[in-house]
């Protein structure tokens, strides 16, 4: 007797788990999705700050945020607009790297992150924290591509995908919330997809 397909492979009607509610598998199709002209920006011009609530600002370039310690996200991202991918695999410096040089205060609980096209979103301190946060330059091992915020975004993977800034320029480190652009049309001020909290109010 031949084994059925649902015998050995995913039997049809059967979630894959590692999809958060109401979530698609986009398979091979990586969708390009931002509100502002696409940007091209020189890595000679490229910079990363973290300011606000910090011992001291921190501004590295492009070559100075290459001499530290490199960090590697594999896994999901998740995008409110309902497409996740799998096996995504990043390659930058972890948030923390950038945290511990800059000496983060004790008042300082939510971080407004921003772009060089003036983008911005707000996250809370501890969801940037702890390996869950990463300034990426590389994808699946190859440079980020402009559509996909290249020279460098912003990834927080465990949130929805609009929290990961494209074309990254910042981190200010703030005492209370302050929304960002989506967020301020009405997107979750946290965004964790296992929570479906997709808009204001979920
Ligand atoms: N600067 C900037 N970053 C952004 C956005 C944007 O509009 N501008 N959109 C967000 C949203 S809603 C998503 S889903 C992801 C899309 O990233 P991708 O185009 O690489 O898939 O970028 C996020 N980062
Ligand atoms: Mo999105």
């Amino acid at each position: 007797m031949a084994l059925t397909r649902g015998f050995t492979g995913r039997s049809r009607g059967t979630r894959d788990p590692r999809l958060p509610p109401g979530q698609y598998d986009a398979g091979a199709n990586w969708p390009v999705l931002h509100a502002e002209p696409t940007p091209s920006i020189d890595t000679a011009r490229w910079s990363f700050e973290i300011d606000g609530l910090v011992d001291e600002p921190v501004r590295w370039s492009w070559d100075e945020i290459h001499a530290l310690p490199t960090s590697r996200y594999e896994g999901a991202i998740h995008c409110v607009t309902t497409w996740s991918k799998f096996g995504m695999r990043f390659d930058g410096v972890s948030v923390d790297t950038l945290l511990d040089a800059a000496g983060v205060r004790d008042d300082a609980t939510f971080a407004l992150a921003r772009s060089h096209t003036g983008y911005t979103t707000n996250l809370r301190l501890e969801d940037l924290t702890d390996g869950k946060a990463w300034v990426v330059w590389d994808v699946n091992g190859a440079p980020l591509t402009d559509i996909h915020g290249g020279p460098a975004r912003l990834l927080v993977p465990h949130l929805y995908f609009w929290k990961s800034a494209k074309w990254v320029s910042g981190l200010t480190l703030l005492a209370e919330d302050q929304q960002g652009f989506w967020e301020v049309r009405g997107y979750h001020d946290r965004g964790d997809p296992w929570l479906e909290q997709r808009y204001q109010g979920d």
